[in-house]
């Protein structure tokens, strides 16, 4: 469907600017879009920026699990006995008007559903229908100052030796409308081990910069002085930062 609004919309662009009397079909501009669309409609990505969403009848009932375990000190475990009534999602830094958002609150704000596919980097993907409120909500609420240039994901889990998940995306990134803070997985609230309450979709980027259990945004100028210095766990074991699709 959308395939066919872009060909129609290409095609009379073209033929707006296509000489008196040339056959479309004989207009190798025309082919190549063709052809550009043929790829479009097959890509992850396409040229607008968008990850690819798809039907319900392509979610995978069972969306795999990976990555750190889920938290068990008793902080996390207390969060889960209350069923989320005590988190906050803490939004500061560089910001005007730091946060402090209860699940209710995240609930209460416009959500957005996507079904869109999980890429990780070791080879497996998932597609998962995904809901809650687009990053963008969040952090307007906040207010991002002008210093401010990326979001850092901070988490509630380790690696087992100490060391805490986190992630980061600028603000660019953070502000592409598939970029959600997801609150349900498949019609259901997150559960703990897809990263409950709230964890991070970005569709766009490979599987490690969806980050799980999200505990606060944090907006900064420079991720340099954070943890290895890298923008993020794996970024910091020497995987690409930006880890587009
Ligand atoms: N906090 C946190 N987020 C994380 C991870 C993690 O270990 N901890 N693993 C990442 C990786 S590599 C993948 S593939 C996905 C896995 O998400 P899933 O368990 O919902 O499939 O979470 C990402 N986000
Ligand atoms: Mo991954």
């Amino acid at each position: 469907m959308k395939r066919r609004i872009f060909l129609a919309s290409a095609a009379s662009l073209l033929a707006g600017c296509a000489p008196i009397g040339t056959a479309l079909n004989n207009n190798m501009a025309f082919m190549r879009v063709i052809y550009s669309a043929e790829k479009l409609d097959e890509a992850v990505i396409g040229t607008r920026g968008l990850a690819r969403e798809y039907p319900p009848s392509a979610v995978d009932r069972n969306f795999r699990v990976n990555g750190f375990a889920t938290p068990s000190d008793a902080l996390y475990q207390g969060l889960v006995a209350d069923d989320f009534r005590n988190y906050r999602l803490v939004v500061d830094g560089a910001v005007e008007r730091r946060q402090a958002l209860s699940l209710a609150h995240l609930r209460a704000m416009t959500q957005q559903t996507q079904i869109t596919r999980h890429d990780c980097v070791e080879g497996w993907s998932a597609i998962g229908e995904w809901s809650g409120v687009r990053l963008s909500d969040v952090l307007a609420l906040a207010q991002p100052r002008s210093d401010a240039r990326y979001v850092v994901f901070r988490c509630m889990d380790n690696d087992g030796q100490g060391t805490m998940y986190y992630e980061s995306l600028d603000l660019h990134q953070a502000a592409q409308p598939q970029a959600l803070l997801a609150l349900t997985l498949n019609g259901a609230p997150l559960d703990p081990a897809h990263g409950a309450p709230v964890r991070l979709r970005v569709p766009t980027q490979l599987g490690y910069k969806s980050a799980k259990w999200v505990a606060r945004l944090e907006l900064v100028g420079s991720y340099a002085n954070i943890e290895g210095g890298h923008g993020g766990y794996w970024e910091d074991q020497g995987y690409e930062w930006y880890a587009g699709i």
